[in-house]
């Protein structure tokens, strides 16, 4: 079975705008987003744009904010330090990856976690950690919601997850484990968790012979076909974070979206897959409204 993450995340902006609209009828102001893109990176571009929109379409206030690529790691710095001061932003994420010369950890760690809606603070990471309430990264928030809307299990579960990314994979094996009594809010089940997670890398040996044993899959490495119909058990759930642009001169846009996983001849293997694009790119731009409402609101 295909779960669908463009249809669930559909079905999640609907709830999110009614939720913003019964703010506004209560006289209260939007909630606002501000995204920060450093440099012209064409997927980045798209991915923005992507936010932007979902924005709109769910009544959430947004402002873009674009810096040249050639602009100073201080410059950034002051950025960030207008947007956590600005009373009018509830939340704003610079998005990634940022040009070589800045530090990534530098920039992140100057947000302020109360508007850290992309959950890449050390203080929301560590509070993710021992499982108190806090902002969690799209991504696997988003993750964390579809299988909970498709009502998949996770308890007792052996989850194998590849890629050790601050962003993915290191998150997502955090929530996973957790005892879910201690889980975050905005969790919309209580089976989400307990499960027992192996993280595996590129230094990772013998990585299909761990994945045969998993009884959930979730991929987010960058690397076309890793995960092949022989790592994988039958009847396993696989979720590919994965987003390759693979040239195709056939393609409108001269490229083709293609994950991490072999959909093909995995698919008929697998009890439940996402495909790519449609799982769960839509369900990170979702997660991030999600965060959003959530920073507006406090908790
Ligand atoms: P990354 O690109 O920072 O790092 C890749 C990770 O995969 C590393 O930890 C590396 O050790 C591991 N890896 C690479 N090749 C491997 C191999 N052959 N075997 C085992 N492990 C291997 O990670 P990221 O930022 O999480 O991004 C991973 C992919 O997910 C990219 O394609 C990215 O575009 C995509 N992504 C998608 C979404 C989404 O919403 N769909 C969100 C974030 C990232
Ligand atoms: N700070 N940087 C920060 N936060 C993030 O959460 C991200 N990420 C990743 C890259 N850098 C970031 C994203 O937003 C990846 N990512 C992301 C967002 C949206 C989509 C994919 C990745 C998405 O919309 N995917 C669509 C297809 C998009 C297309 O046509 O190219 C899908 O259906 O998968």
């Amino acid at each position: 079975m295909i779960l669908d993450g463009k249809h669930i995340s559909q079905t999640i902006r609907a709830e999110i705008r009614e939720e913003v609209l019964m703010l506004k009828a209560k006289g209260l102001r939007a909630p606002k987003l501000a995204v920060v893109i450093v440099g012209h990176n064409p997927a980045s571009e798209t991915y923005v744009a992507n936010k932007i929109k979902a924005c709109e379409e769910v009544g959430i206030v947004s402002e873009r904010i674009a810096l040249e690529a050639d602009i100073t790691e201080g410059q950034l710095l002051e950025e960030v330090k207008r947007l956590n001061n600005d009373p009018s932003v509830d939340g704003f994420i610079v998005q990634l990856p940022l040009p070589e010369h800045i530090s990534e950890t530098t920039i992140m760690s100057a947000i302020d976690y109360r508007k850290d809606v992309d959950g890449l603070t050390p203080e929301n990471v560590g509070r993710t950690v021992q499982g108190l309430p806090s902002l969690v990264s799209a991504t696997p928030r988003g993750i964390r919601e579809l299988l909970s809307r498709y009502k998949i299990q996770t308890e007792g579960k052996h989850v194998v997850v590849i890629g050790r990314s601050n962003i993915v994979g290191k998150p997502i094996a955090m929530l996973l484990m957790q005892r879910p009594y201690l889980s975050l809010p905005g969790m919309s089940a209580a089976s989400l968790g307990d499960a027992t997670v192996t993280v595996c890398h590129s230094k990772t040996r013998d990585l299909a012979a761990i994945c045969r044993t998993a009884d959930i899959i979730i991929v987010a490495a960058g690397s076309p076909k890793l995960l092949t119909a022989d790592m994988v058990k039958e009847g396993a759930t696989v979720i590919d974070v994965g987003i390759n642009r693979i040239e195709d001169p056939s393609a409108p846009r001269g490229y083709k979206l293609v994950g991490d996983v072999d959909f093909e001849n995995v698919a008929p293997k697998a009890a439940f897959i996402t495909p790519v694009p449609g799982g769960v790119g839509p369900m990170t731009i979702v997660s991030l409204l999600q965060n959003t409402l959530q920073a507006y609101l406090g908790n």
